[in-house]
């Protein structure tokens, strides 16, 4: 992938059509200057059949959502606003593990494009020196308590040279950690491939067994100590790694009556924050 030159800094829809190097994922492009936000437009899109692999991308997002309601920065031209839309035969209450797979498949291509060494922070980001540079937003939408389709968005940092005061703390693009501008096509191509090939090994035991040895070992917070923030409680603990469903074991102590017991709890994402216990990693 890295020999193939497709540098350019504007998107061409038909052009990454035909060099995507997936069976089927990206295949199909629906791309717009500017948008709400990719997911939203990805939701309406799944209603309908045979939409599976499609991808809705964006130069630029006016709203883009980050998960409970946050927002996400995606200003015009320096990073990759996307969502995958998938249609799976998988219990909804798996769906959320999708995120996961995501976050194997960017971290790959991320590393094998620009050389750099992120790591994941469990669930949803993709982090390099203590800041991130992408977030995964996984939603979906039922009908009848089945299943109609999964969203995957996945929004990357790529050129940007600064942030706004808001969020310059923690947020860092590919280009300010490598020195170089980064060929977001080249990159799209690469996060379909191995999004593919991660989705597969996924849906033969709908789970991460097969997935959490590599996924483990790309995450940022294993072994270390990290608070835990759900509503209405917050607790440190050790994070020892995820578990096949995508849950992280984390090691903590309880009190029971009146004596302090080690244990170990599977924190499932969704409402949870994860922090380190000095900052944000
Ligand atoms: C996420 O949420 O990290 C999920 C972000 C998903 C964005 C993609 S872009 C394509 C698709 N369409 C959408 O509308 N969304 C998806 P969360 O973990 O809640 O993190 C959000 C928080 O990250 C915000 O509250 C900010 O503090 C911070 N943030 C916002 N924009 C950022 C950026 N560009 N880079 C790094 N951090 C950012």
């Amino acid at each position: 992938m890295q020999d193939n030159n497709y540098f350019n800094d504007q998107f061409n829809a038909q052009f990454l059509e035909q060099h995507m190097e997936s069976k089927c994922f990206g295949k199909k492009v629906f791309y717009y200057e500017e948008i709400d936000s990719t997911n939203t437009m990805a939701k309406k899109l799944g209603k309908q059949q045979n939409t599976h692999g499609n991808l809705v991308l964006a130069e630029q997002q006016s709203t883009g959502r980050g998960r409970l309601g946050r927002t996400w920065s995606s200003p015009k031209g320096s990073g990759i606003w996307m969502s995958l839309i998938l249609q799976p035969k998988i219990q909804s209450w798996h769906a959320s593990m999708l995120t996961l797979v995501a976050a194997l498949a960017v971290n790959k291509s991320i590393r094998e494009v620009t050389g750099l060494n992120s790591l994941i922070k469990w669930p949803n980001d993709i982090v390099m020196n203590g800041k991130k540079v992408c977030g995964i937003l996984t939603e979906m939408n039922t009908c009848n308590e089945k299943l109609q389709c999964v969203v995957i968005g996945i929004g990357i940092n790529t050129n940007q040279e600064g942030f706004s005061p808001d969020i310059q703390d923690k947020a860092t693009s590919l280009r300010l950690e490598s020195g170089i501008e980064i060929d977001r096509t080249n990159l799209i191509v690469n996060i379909m491939k191995y999004l593919e090939q991660y989705f597969e090994v996924f849906m033969r035991s709908e789970s991460l067994k097969e997935l959490m040895n590599e996924y483990n070992q790309m995450l940022v917070n294993i072994n270390r100590q990290v608070r835990i923030i759900e509503p209405g409680s917050e607790y440190n603990g050790f994070a020892a790694g995820i578990d096949e469903t995508g849950a992280l074991l984390v090691k903590t102590e309880e009190v029971e009556e009146g004596i302090v017991v080690e244990i170990t709890k599977a924190v499932v994402s969704g409402e949870v924050s994860v922090r380190g216990i000095y900052g944000y990693v």
